[in-house]
């Protein structure tokens, strides 16, 4: 049993493409559906997002100052193929990423690439349904493989698709659309099917091109509890759980659909478009780690009404319940540290000693300037007892080998834009028009910068 942080603990911080990069135009990247959705608010705009794309030496010194030993990023796949599926390859997308990889790489900070948040390119949705479609894992996979031949040299921790349940239950973050509801579920779930096959191909691919690499999915893992100790509400809130968080990790590393699923499937009348050679291909390509993106605990209870929040499936009927005696965000989360360390224990004794990655984690909050700082003592506090709790998951024997918290720095929150900051790093947006896209270290970011030189000693 390891008693304390390992020498070689790879301590980190988290973004993704289209909530820090910017310059969704620019260079020749083609629009995703990311960048539609953005379109809604300027606080969303993915145009400008916080223009990562022009400050990436910044933002890696900032990350060398910080101490960090792990960088946690998306690729955007159309940065790379426009439309999901050209001909050939963007050339100055590929120079992007070269050039913040080997940036990252010549600072001894580890990249850990995702290739897939949230972001489709929207030339495939056009023209076949996007992820809806078989089509798209033979596009997905040529995509990977381009990206893994470039970057796997230097790259050797890849994160597959990141929070796949999460766009099962809402298709239209794929762009997947559809009048009737039924249908709409339908073609939610073969996408979700789709992206399974897609990994399986991956993950193979990645094993046989770098046998030393670690390749997984991210994970949303928030640990659900019962209202209270009624049996429904117990069932309802683990089926949740098993059905947005689990169903990833036992896909990914038993290589087969889970029961509960497949019943799940039957109840709801969906059928997947199962085709020949599917089963070997999903027990040919496995994980060999997880990413968990954890932010914190829930509660649930069955409702009384009938109220669907994501289309009528997993999250039906029930209500979530705040928890007044937690530290409670604006927004969803609760401060429940020890939630972690449950949670670690739940994983690890289901799949024993595989490697974890914490790929989020991290406090919301309103922010302003305050004469050039940020004094966010909440996120200080989350991040101690996240890290304390983590402390005491390695001491149970849980195999956790890096933490990132969400975010490095200030973006674009998927629903909230920038009125939802996460960052170490705050990033002024009020100047917009002038891309007045200065940066300033929170208060967070200098108690992270202790924890990383002191190991977590103090
Ligand atoms: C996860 C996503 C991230 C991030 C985070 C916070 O689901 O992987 O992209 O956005 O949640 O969520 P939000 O932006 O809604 O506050």
């Amino acid at each position: 049993l390891k008693e304390d942080f390992p020498q070689d603990f790879l301590w980190g911080a988290s973004t993704s493409a289209f909530q820090v990069e910017g310059a969704a135009n620019e260079d020749g990247k083609g629009l995703t559906v990311a960048d539609l959705r953005s379109q809604k608010s300027k606080y969303l705009d993915t145009s400008v997002g916080v223009d990562h794309y022009h400050h990436i030496e910044e933002d890696v010194a900032l990350m060398a100052k910080l101490g960090l030993k792990s960088y946690r990023f998306s690729i955007s796949w159309a940065r790379i193929f426009p439309n999901g599926n050209d001909q050939e390859p963007n050339q100055k997308g590929i120079a992007f990423y070269n050039k913040l990889i080997n940036l990252l790489v010549e600072n001894k900070i580890e990249p850990i690439v995702t290739l897939f948040h949230f972001d489709c390119p929207v030339g495939i949705i056009k023209e076949y349904g996007g992820w809806s479609n078989r089509q798209a894992i033979s596009d997905y996979y040529r995509y990977a493989k381009t990206v893994l031949e470039l970057f796997g040299d230097r790259v050797k921790y890849w994160l597959t698709i990141n929070e796949q349940s999460l766009i099962a239950n809402v298709p239209a973050m794929n762009g997947i659309t559809d009048s009737d509801k039924h249908q709409l579920r339908q073609k939610g779930e073969n996408s979700n099917y789709y992206m399974f096959l897609a990994q399986a191909k991956v993950y193979a691919l990645c094993h046989k091109l770098y046998p030393e690499s670690k390749i997984g999915p991210a994970v949303s893992y928030m640990t659900n509890f019962p209202y209270d100790h009624t049996s429904a509400n117990a069932l309802k809130s683990k089926s949740m759980e098993d059905m947005i968080s689990f169903i990833d990790m036992d896909v990914a590393l038993r290589g087969e659909l889970p029961s509960y699923y497949k019943r799940y499937l039957l109840d709801s009348n969906i059928e997947l478009d199962v085709q020949d050679g599917d089963e070997q291909i999903l027990q040919n390509g496995k994980a060999n780690f997880l990413g968990l993106n954890w932010y914190s605990t829930s509660v649930f209870k069955l409702s009384q009404e009938q109220s669907p929040k994501m289309l009528d499936g997993v999250i039906s009927n029930v209500e979530k319940v705040r928890d007044d005696r937690l530290m409670n965000s604006e927004w969803d989360f609760s401060y429940d540290p020890v939630g972690l360390r449950f949670a670690l224990q739940k994983v690890n004794d289901r799949y024993p000693n595989i490697p974890i990655i914490i790929t989020e984690c991290g406090w919301p909050e309103r922010e302003e300037l305050e004469e050039g700082k940020v004094h966010d003592t909440k996120r200080i506090k989350y991040l101690n007892g996240h890290i304390y709790e983590l402390r005491e998951a390695i001491k149970d024997g849980v195999n956790v080998i890096s933490f990132n918290p969400w975010s490095f720095l200030d973006l674009l929150s998927v629903n909230d834009g920038m009125d939802k900051r996460y960052g170490l790093v705050f990033v002024n947006r009020d100047n917009y028009a002038e891309k007045d896209l200065v940066r300033y270290p929170k208060d967070s970011y200098y108690f992270y910068q202790k924890v990383i030189a002191t190991n977590a000693q103090n």
